[in-house]
């Protein structure tokens, strides 16, 4: 899954992307790189991001959503959080919802069962807004299982079927470092829920905590990340480095058909 920022103020890429012909180079090159899906967003959600308004929101994605499904061959994901934007880019060729709230804002819900895609539902304490504030776990694992399994009995009630749920872990989600390497480490026992993992860790500040590297150095921690993520069967990352990323998935492929 690619990373299409349409955010005036995108974490790591500073809003590069927010002009439409731009935007379809880059989620053009995504695909060619080895893109199945490209993950369009129009809010910010990293750590202390501000509010955008639904009609803000859904300016910035529509046009791109459209744009891309009647230019390129790849699956649509909309990264938000707000209905009007499911329902609408629902209509425009999107894919797939993906919402760090995991359908929890008013009307979400239904909004997204009336739309019929898959949801992609992901764990978070708070709102971005506050959410690094003071994240704390008893054991961080069993709460984001214990989570994400409440909202798929709540997509339940509201006719999402689990067959449609991919479940995302949320990293750098209102989590401490050592949260979030402990996450990473268990994340197999996620595979209990019976759903496939989306993980996106690509060039956070995890890794920067890590590793004492600025965002423009994350690439190397990103991509072991994403070898040991895919070893421990997640089946979508969610990455800015498409191409690095894709030789590292091939690579283990390889390996793994060897006799
Ligand atoms: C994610 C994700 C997302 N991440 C899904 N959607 C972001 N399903 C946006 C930092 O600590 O992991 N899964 N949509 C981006 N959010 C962040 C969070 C960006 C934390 C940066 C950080 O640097």
């Amino acid at each position: 899954m690619g990373i299409l920022n349409v955010t005036p103020d995108s974490f790591s890429d500073g809003g590069r992307y927010n002009q439409l012909d731009v935007a379809l180079r880059h989620a053009q090159n995504m695909v060619a790189a080895g893109a199945t899906l490209i993950d369009v967003g129009g809010e910010s959600t990293r750590p202390g991001a501000r509010v955008v308004s639904p009609l803000e929101e859904l300016e910035r994605v529509a046009p791109i959503v459209e744009l891309i499904h009647r230019e390129l061959d790849v699956v649509i994901s909309v990264d938000t959080s707000t209905p009007a934007v499911m329902r609408e880019t629902a209509r425009l060729g999107a894919g797939l919802i993906n919402d760090v709230r995991s359908l929890r804002r008013d009307g979400a819900l239904d909004a997204a069962a009336a739309t019929g895609l898959p949801v992609c539902l992901m764990h978070m304490q708070g709102e971005p807004g506050d959410m690094q504030d003071n994240p704390r776990y008893q054991d961080v694992t069993r709460e984001v299982g214990e989570f994400l399994s409440e909202r798929m009995t709540q997509c339940a009630a509201a006719g999402i079927p689990a067959e449609r749920i991919i479940l995302d872990p949320g990293f750098g989600f209102a989590k401490t470092l050592q949260h979030n390497l402990s996450l990473f480490k268990h994340m197999e026992a996620l595979h209990a829920l019976g759903r496939p993992l989306l993980v996106g860790v690509s060039r956070k500040s995890m890794i920067g905590h890590a590793l004492n590297r600025p965002v423009g150095e994350r690439l190397s921690g990103g991509l072991a990340l994403a070898a040991l993520a895919s070893m421990k069967g997640a089946r979508i990352l969610r990455v800015h480095d498409v191409a690095e990323t894709v030789d590292v998935v091939r690579m283990l492929a390889a390996v793994e058909s060897a006799e």
